[in-house]
C-alpha cells in the first residue's frame, strides 16, 4: 500500500510537543505493535479470541503494565508518557490498550492508591510483570452509568467478610487472577480484593460481542464469597474510590483513541491515492481532500488537548471535569473519523482486510465505556453551570 505522503502528527508537528525521552518510549511501544499486534490482529479479532496471558507477559516485559506508577515493578513515567503509550497500543486496537488500562488504570491503581503496604507489596510486582492479571468489578447489570446504585454487597461476619453480587462487563473477568470488587457496605462503597480461586467466585465469559472482540469481557458472581478482613482496601470508603481509578482509565482513553483514529486515517489516505475510479485516484478528488483535511483537523486538535491534559496532570493540577472534556471530546472525533475512514474504503470498508471496521466498531465500546458521551456531557454541564443534572 502506497504510505502517506505527510503523517497527521508531521502535520501538526508534535514531535517538537515532546522530550527525546517521551519520543523514545512512543517508538519502542510503536514496534511492539507493528511487530507482534498488527500482523495478528485481524484474527483474534475474527476468532473473538486474545492471547491474553501471554500478551500480559509480553506487555509487562515492556514495562506498560502500570507504568505511570511508582515503586512495587512499576515504572513510574510521566503522564504524558503513558497517554502516548496508549495512543500506539490502540493503533494496534482498543482491546489491546483496554488490557493495559484496566491492568495498570484500574485494578493496579486501586491497589497503589488505597490499599495497605501489605496488599500492594502481594499483589503490584506480579501485576507489573504481566504475571497475574487483574480486572475491575463496577458495573452491575441494572446500574452501569449509575454506579451508586450497586446492589453487590459486603456485610461483616466476624473478622471477615460476606459479599454476594453480580458485576457485568468487566475487562479480563475470566482470565483474572485478582479482581477488585466495588461493593455496598454499611460503612460506605469499599474495594475489595477477591483472588479468582476463592470459594463462591465465578466469571462467565460474555460472547457475541461485535466490538472489542479482542478483548475478554465477563460477568462476575459472588455467591457467598468469604474473604478474610485484610482483602478490603483500606484507604477509601465512598465511590471516590472507584472514581478515581476511572479518572486514570480515562486520561489513558482520552489518549488510546486518537490512536485508532490515526490508523483509520492513514489506511484510508493511502487507499484513497491507489484506488482509481473515473480514472483518477479517489484521493484526487476535492471531495475526498475535503474529507481528510477534516479529520486531520480534528485528529490534531483532539492531540493538541491530550497533550495539554497530559502536561496538567504532571503538574499534578489536572481536575475530573478536565478529563471528561478530554474523553467526551477525543473519543467522539476518533469514532467520526472511523465511519468518515469506512466509507471512503467503500466495499473494502466492510472487511477486517483493512483495520478500519475493527477500529469503528472498537470505538462503539469505547464510547460508551469509562462513562458515556453524556455522562461526560453532563459532568462538563455541572462544571460550567454549578447544577448537577444527572438525576
Ligand atoms: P457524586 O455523588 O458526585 O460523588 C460520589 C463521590 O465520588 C467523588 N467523585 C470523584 N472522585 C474522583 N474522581 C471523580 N471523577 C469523581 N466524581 C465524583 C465525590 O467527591 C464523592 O466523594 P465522597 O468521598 O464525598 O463521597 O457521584 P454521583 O453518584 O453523582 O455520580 C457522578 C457520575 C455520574 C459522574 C459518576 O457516577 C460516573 O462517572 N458514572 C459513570 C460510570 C462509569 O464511568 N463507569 C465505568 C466503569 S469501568 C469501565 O468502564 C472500564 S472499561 C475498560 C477499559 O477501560 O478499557
Ligand atoms: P446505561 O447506564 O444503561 O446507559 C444507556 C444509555 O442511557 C447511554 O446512552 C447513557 O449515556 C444514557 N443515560 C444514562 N443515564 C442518563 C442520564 N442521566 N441522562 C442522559 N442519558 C443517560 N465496567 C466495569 O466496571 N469494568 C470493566 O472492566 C468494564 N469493561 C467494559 C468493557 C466493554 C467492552 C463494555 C462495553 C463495557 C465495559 N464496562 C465495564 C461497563 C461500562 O462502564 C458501562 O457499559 C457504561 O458505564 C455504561 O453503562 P450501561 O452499559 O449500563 O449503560
Amino acid at each position: 500500500m502506497t504510505s502517506v505522503a505527510q503523517s497527521v502528527e508531521e502535520l501538526f508537528g508534535v514531535d517538537a510537543l515532546l522530550s527525546d525521552e517521551e519520543q523514545g518510549m512512543r517508538d519502542v511501544v510503536r514496534k511492539f505493535v507493528d511487530k507482534r499486534i498488527k500482523p495478528e490482529i485481524a484474527d483474534w479479532f475474527e476468532r473473538g479470541e486474545l492471547p491474553v496471558r501471554e500478551l500480559a507477559r509480553e506487555l509487562g516485559s515492556l514495562g506498560v503494565l502500570g507504568m505511570h506508577l511508582d515503586g512495587y515493578g512499576c515504572a513510574g513515567t510521566s503522564a504524558v508518557s503513558y497517554g502516548l503509550a496508549c495512543i500506539e497500543l490502540e493503533a494496534g486496537d482498543s482491546g489491546i490498550r483496554s488490557l493495559v488500562s484496566v491492568q495498570g488504570s484500574l485494578a493496579m491503581k486501586a491497589i497503589h492508591a488505597f490499599g495497605s503496604e501489605e496488599q500492594k507489596q502481594e499483589w503490584l510486582p506480579d501485576m507489573a510483570s504481566g504475571e497475574v492479571i487483574g480486572c475491575f468489578g463496577l458495573t452491575e447489570p441494572d446500574f452501569g452509568s449509575n454506579p451508586a446504585g450497586m446492589r453487590t454487597n459486603a456485610k461483616r461476619d466476624g473478622d471477615d467478610w460476606i459479599l454476594n453480587g453480580t458485576k457485568m462487563w468487566i475487562t479480563n473477568g475470566d482470565v483474572a487472577g485478582v479482581a477488585v470488587v466495588w461493593a455496598r457496605t454499611d460503612e460506605g462503597v469499599r474495594g475489595f480484593i477477591v483472588p479468582s480461586e476463592t470459594s463462591g467466585f465465578t466469571a462467565n465469559p460474555i460472547h457475541h460481542k461485535l466490538s472489542l472482540r479482542a478483548s475478554v469481557t465477563s460477568e462476575l458472581v459472588l455467591d457467598n464469597v468469604r474473604l478474610p478482613a485484610e482483602s478490603v482496601l483500606p484507604g477509601v470508603s465512598s465511590l471516590r474510590g472507584p472514581l478515581t481509578c476511572l479518572n486514570e482509565a480515562r486520561f489513558g482513553i482520552l489518549f488510546g483513541t486518537l490512536g485508532a483514529a490515526r490508523d483509520c486515517l492513514e489506511s484510508a489516505i493511502s487507499y484513497g491515492i491507489d484506488r482509481v475510479q473515473f480514472d483518477k485516484p479517489i484521493a484526487s478528488y476535492q471531495l475526498t481532500q475535503k474529507k481528510y483535511a477534516d479529520m486531520a483537523l480534528e485528529w490534531g486538535k483532539g492531540m493538541l488537548l491530550a497533550l495539554h491534559l497530559g502536561r496538567l496532570k504532571d503538574q499534578g493540577v489536572l481536575r475530573p471535569e478536565q478529563v471528561s472534556v478530554g474523553k467526551l471530546n477525543n473519543a467522539r472525533a476518533a469514532l467520526d473519523i472511523a465511519r468518515q475512514c469506512r466509507g471512503i474504503l467503500g466495499a473494502n470498508g466492510v472487511t477486517l482486510e483493512y483495520p478500519v471496521i475493527r477500529h469503528m466498531n472498537n470505538l462503539e465500546s469505547v464510547f460508551t465505556y469509562e462513562g458515556t458521551n453524556e455522562m461526560h456531557t453532563l459532568v462538563v454541564g455541572e462544571a460550567l453551570t454549578g447544577i448537577a443534572a444527572y438525576r
